[in-house]
């Protein structure tokens, strides 16, 4: 019962972040292929997999290619039920939520790009992006009112939260003004493990030159700040295999003097820009 799923670059392809959200995030077996998004290869890459022709896409275990985020999202919850809230007013509401993200918020998707590498300082957001902005807190204070959480929007983390966890990003990182309440699910989402872990991972293969600049400083990133950790040479290791595939280690990074392994580099690099993020790393880091 794997899937095949083909997702583009990780900093700045909000739908391939949504993606892969729904697998990670509700346990979904998965094989994850990158494809070309901005080296120019993506209708090659996806040829195989028509009628797709974006990112992300997916094909499932019995062979059935899916184009278009919200057609593998629902897709998937038949399935995987748990996709949606319990509720069925709950599940109305985030399908509603679900499907405005999907169509909706054209300012804030052209003015304000997501961008996981840093903010942006001095952002200016005209009339439409603030109208956006405004629905969106809006529909989060319907969603918390509603099943009253205070945490993800339903509850228990549903597809409405992986569809706005890009929106988050975008909010956060050019410090577009929310109420109290939203700015608490905007930080939620940007300490979310599986948010940092695929922030994490895009790191490792910056892009040049990098795409959606604005005539702005770049600021620091709002999320929670990485662990300071840089390469190491060459170990001997506290670990003698990877954290992730249990191989033995050949790549290691260095935390306050502490060297660990890895299996290979980007295993390494991926820890290395958020160490918190991997839980499988901090049992040994906190052994
Ligand atoms: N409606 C689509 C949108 C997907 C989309 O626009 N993906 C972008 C990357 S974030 C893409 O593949 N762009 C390539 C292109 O436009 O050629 C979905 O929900 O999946």
């Amino acid at each position: 019962m794997t899937y095949d799923l083909y997702l583009g670059d990780r900093t700045y392809s909000s739908w391939s972040m949504r993606g892969w959200l729904m697998f990670r995030a509700f346990d979904i077996p998965f094989r994850a292929h990158m494809v070309g998004l901005y080296d120019g290869t993506l209708q090659q890459d996806l040829a195989h997999l028509a009628p797709a022709r974006l990112v992300p896409a997916m094909r499932t275990p019995d062979g059935i290619a899916v184009q278009d985020t919200l057609a593998m999202a629902e897709t998937l919850a038949e399935d995987y039920p748990a996709l949606w809230p319990n509720d069925r007013r709950h599940r109305a509401l985030a399908r509603g939520m679900v499907a405005e993200m999907h169509s909706g918020f054209g300012a804030l998707r052209s003015e304000c790009a997501m961008n996981l590498e840093h903010s942006w300082r001095g952002f200016q957001a005209n009339d439409d992006v603030k109208a956006d902005v405004a629905r969106i807190d809006l529909l989060w204070q319907m969603a918390f009112d509603m099943s009253g959480s205070d945490g993800w929007l339903f509850g228990e983390y549903s597809l409405a939260d992986v569809f706005y966890a890009p929106v988050a990003a975008r909010i956060a990182g050019h410090g577009l003004a929310v109420s109290d309440q939203a700015q608490a699910y905007v930080d939620r989402q940007l300490s979310h493990d599986l948010f940092r872990q695929w922030r994490a991972m895009g790191l490792t293969k910056p892009l040049d030159p990098k795409p959606y600049r604005l005539p702005l400083e770049e600021g620091p990133w709002p999320g929670p700040a990485p662990i300071p950790s840089k390469t190491a040479p060459q170990g001997p290791s506290e670990n003698a295999t990877c954290p992730y595939s249990g191989d033995p280690v050949t790549d290691y990074l260095e935390i306050d003097g502490r060297v660990f392994g890895f299996c290979n580099p980007f295993c390494r690099d991926k820890t290395l820009h958020d160490p918190a993020a991997w839980p499988a790393f901090m049992a040994i880091y906190q052994s």
